[in-house]
C-alpha cells in the first residue's frame, strides 16, 4: 500500500524532547513522549533519543533551558562523529516563532513540534479533496504567525536604525523583509481561496446530508487509534482503511448500516488527540459536521491503553468545544482482548485507578459509574459484537420513534 512505501522512503531518525512541570509529572510525560514517539513512526520516522528537563514553565527563549539544549547539540554532534545523522527534533509542545528560530540556529538541523509532526502526518494521509483542502489551509494557519513573528523582528532590526524612517518607509525595507510580505500575501490569498472551496464542500455537503432521508444519524467518535474504523468496518461490512498507525481516518465516512431491518447512517471520523490546538479542529470542520450533527454519539475507547481515562477526557473536552457533549452517546470499551493489569511507577503519586484492576472489575466499575451506558467489545476478536449490535439497534430505534414521530421506521427500507 501506498503509505509503507512512503514510510519506508522516509525513514529518518529523531530525537524528541519533552518537559517535566508543575502540571505535568515525569509520568505523564512518559506517556506524552510515547505518543510522540508513535507520531513520529507514523510519519516516518525513527526515534532514536528522549531528551526531559524539569522545568517550572517552557523557557519562552529555547523551550528547554540554555543546558540542556547544548545537552542536546552535542548529541547531534556526537552522532554526526559516529556517522549517524540525526535527521530532527521534536518537541511535545507547540513552539513559537521565537523558540523555533533560536533553537534551530542553534542546533542546525530540521525541528518540529508536536503540531507541525501532526499536520505532517494528516498531509501524508489526506486522500479525498475536502481532507486536502482542509490540511493545506492548517499548514497555512500554522505557518502564517510564524512568518509574521520573523517579519516583525526584521522589521525591528531596520526600524531601529533611529533615522525617522518609521514603519514599512523606502531603504528601511530589507529584501527579506519584502519577500516575507510577498509570501504573507500569496498566503492569505491562498487561504481566502481554500475557505471559498471548503465553503463549496460544505455546501455539496449539506445537500448531500438533507437527501439522505429519514435515517437516524450515528457517529463513531474517540482517541485516534481506538478501532473506529474497525468497528465501522466490522458494523457497516465496508472497507474503511484501518491500521495501527495514529490518524488512518482523516475524513467522514458515512455508511448505511441495517440491524434488524432498521436502516440507519453510521459515520466514522478523525480521531483527536492531546495537545491538539483548537485551530486545528476548526480546520476540519466539515469533517466534523458529521459528528455535530448525529443524532447519537459511539464513543469508542481502547481499554488496553495505559491512558485511556485521559483519552476519554479528552475526547469529551473535545465534543464540549464542538457543543456536542449534551447528545445522546453511549461508550464502546474496545480492545478487551488485549487488556493488561497496569502498574504504576512506585514515584508516580497521582491516585492509583486501575492498578490492579481485573477487567471484571474494570467493567464492574465503569458500569457503574457510566449507568450500564456502556458496552465492553473486541472488534478485532468479534468479541461482544452481537450485543454492540442489539445495543445499538435498541438506541437508534428509540431515536427514530423520537424523531420521526409519525414515520414507521420499516417504511424507510428501499
Ligand atoms: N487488539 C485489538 N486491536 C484492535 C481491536 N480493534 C482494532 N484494533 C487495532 O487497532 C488499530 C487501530 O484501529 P483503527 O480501526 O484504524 O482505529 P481508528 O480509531 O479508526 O484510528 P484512526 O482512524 O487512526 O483515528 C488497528 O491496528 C486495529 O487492528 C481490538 O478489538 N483488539
Ligand atoms: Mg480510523
Amino acid at each position: 500500500m501506498k503509505e509503507f512505501v512512503i514510510s519506508e522512503v522516509k525513514a529518518e531518525t529523531a530525537v524528541l524532547v519533552g518537559l517535566i512541570t508543575q502540571q505535568q509529572s515525569e509520568a505523564k510525560t512518559k506517556e506524552y513522549l510515547d505518543e510522540l514517539e508513535f507520531l513520529a513512526d507514523t510519519a516516518g520516522a525513527v526515534t532514536v533519543k528522549r531528551f526531559t528537563q524539569r522545568l517550572n514553565a517552557p523557557s519562552m527563549v529555547t523551550y528547554v533551558g540554555k543546558g540542556k539544549l547544548e545537552e542536546i547539540k552535542q548529541y547531534i554532534l556526537a552522532e554526526e562523529e559516529a556517522e549517524r545523522e540525526v535527521g530532527m527534533v521534536i518537541f511535545d509542545d507547540e513552539l513559537s516563532a521565537k523558540q523555533m528560530r533560536n533553537i534551530e540556529k542553534e542546533l542546525n538541523v530540521k525541528i518540529l513540534d508536536r503540531t507541525s509532526l501532526i499536520l505532517d502526518i494528516f498531509a501524508m494521509r489526506a486522500q479525498t479533496a475536502n481532507a486536502k483542502t482542509q490540511v493545506e489551509l492548517a499548514q497555512y494557519r500554522y505557518m502564517l504567525p510564524r512568518l509574521q513573528r520573523l517579519w516583525t523582528h526584521l522589521e525591528r532590526q531596520g526600524g531601529g536604525s533611529g533615522s525617522g524612517g518609521g514603519k514599512g518607509s523606502v531603504g528601511l525595507r530589507g529584501p527579506g523583509e519584502t519577500q516575507l510580505e510577498m509570501d504573507r500575501r500569496i498566503i492569505l490569498s491562498r487561504m481566502a481561496l481554500l475557505k471559498e472551496r471548503l465553503a463549496e464542500i460544505d455546501k455539496q455537503k449539506t445537500t448531500q446530508r438533507k437527501n439522505r432521508g429519514r435515517m437516524v444519524r450515528v457517529a463513531l467518535v474517540g482517541y485516534t487509534n481506538v478501532g473506529k474504523s474497525t468497528i465501522m468496518n466490522l458494523l457497516a461490512k465496508s472497507e474503511v482503511f484501518a491500521e495501527n498507525k495514529l490518524f488512518a481516518t482523516l475524513d467522514t465516512t458515512v455508511r448505511k448500516v441495517v440491524v434488524e431491518n432498521l436502516p440507519f447512517l453510521l459515520a466514522d471520523t478523525v480521531g483527536f488527540i492531546r495537545k491538539l490546538p483548537t485551530d486545528l479542529v476548526d480546520s476540519f470542520k466539515s469533517t466534523l459536521d458529521e459528528v455535530r450533527e448525529a443524532d447519537l454519539l459511539v464513543h469508542v475507547v481502547d481499554i488496553s491503553h495505559p491512558d485511556f481515562e485521559e483519552q476519554i477526557a479528552v475526547v469529551e473536552k473535545t465534543l464540549t468545544e464542538l457543543d456536542c457533549a449534551d447528545k445522546p452517546s453511549m461508550i464502546v470499551f474496545n480492545k478487551i482482548d488485549n487488556y493488561t493489569f497496569v502498574k504504576k511507577d512506585e514515584d508516580d503519586l497521582t491516585p492509583a485507578t486501575k492498578e490492579n484492576l481485573t477487567l471484571d472489575d474494570l467493567k464492574r466499575t465503569w458500569m457503574a459509574r457510566l449507568n450500564d451506558n456502556c458496552i465492553f467489545i473486541s472488534a478485532r476478536e468479534k468479541i461482544n459484537v452481537d450485543e454492540l449490535r442489539d445495543r445499538l439497534y435498541a438506541k437508534v430505534r428509540e431515536l427514530h420513534v423520537q424523531k420521526y414521530p409519525y414515520n414507521d421506521f420499516l417504511y424507510e427500507m428501499e
